[in-house]
């Protein structure tokens, strides 16, 4: 079983992400590791090139979530760009559809629910999530799901909580240390190898 896993850059006033991070801890034969830019369109390309040259069984897309309190598996992603921010490119997309004749959303294709069930057998605070917002998560996600419709390759996107480094930039919002999210990531990589 061959996962890719991949997580972002950087992004916005911070100068870390968790999402990156938990990448380049967990090293292991059947994980291909990549950190993707945060820019629309471009992470979405990289990551199709990176599906068709390693082809992989499963691929695990990681984002951070800044304000999430837990390790929250998206169930849904939707058509639409609509950037509050500006992406690592200056780019800010509003009110845009991702594929021009794809369908409004797409489920998770990832056993969500068996995911969150395994990060909290594992005491790693966890949870389903509805959505992935209109940023460059949803967009990558989006993107993925709509290359992989047909395939059995199990696809699907993560949302992880700041990490504990970050709390000095983001006063108030929660966050958890990097050696949890890694053990929750981990958690669910278990799942899709079982
Ligand atoms: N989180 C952002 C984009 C990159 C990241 O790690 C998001 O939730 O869209």
């Amino acid at each position: 079983m061959r996962v890719l896993l991949t997580g972002f850059e950087p992004f916005g006033n911070s100068s870390l992400n968790p999402s990156g991070e938990i990448v380049k801890a967990i090293k292991a034969d059947n994980i291909i590791g990549a950190v993707l830019p945060v820019v629309f369109g471009q992470s979405s390309e990289m990551l199709k090139d990176l599906i068709d040259l390693h082809k992989p069984d499963a691929v695990v897309c990681l984002g951070q979530g800044e304000g999430r309190h837990a390790i929250t598996p998206e169930r849904i992603a939707v058509n639409l760009d609509d950037a509050r921010i500006a992406d690592n490119a200056g780019n800010m997309p509003t009110d845009q559809l991702i594929v021009d004749s794809g369908p409004a959303a797409y489920f998770s294709t990832l056993p969500v629910k068996e995911m969150v069930n395994a990060m909290k057998s594992a005491g790693v605070p966890a949870a389903v999530s509805m959505s992935a917002g209109t940023f460059v998560c949803n967009h990558l996600f989006y993107a993925l799901q709509h290359h992989l419709v047909g395939s059995t390759v199990r696809s699907g996107f993560i949302h992880v909580p700041l990490m504990d480094q970050q709390r000095f930039e983001f006063s108030g919002l929660p966050s958890m240390p990097l050696a949890q999210m890694v053990a929750g990531v981990q958690a669910c990589l278990k799942l899709l190898s079982a």
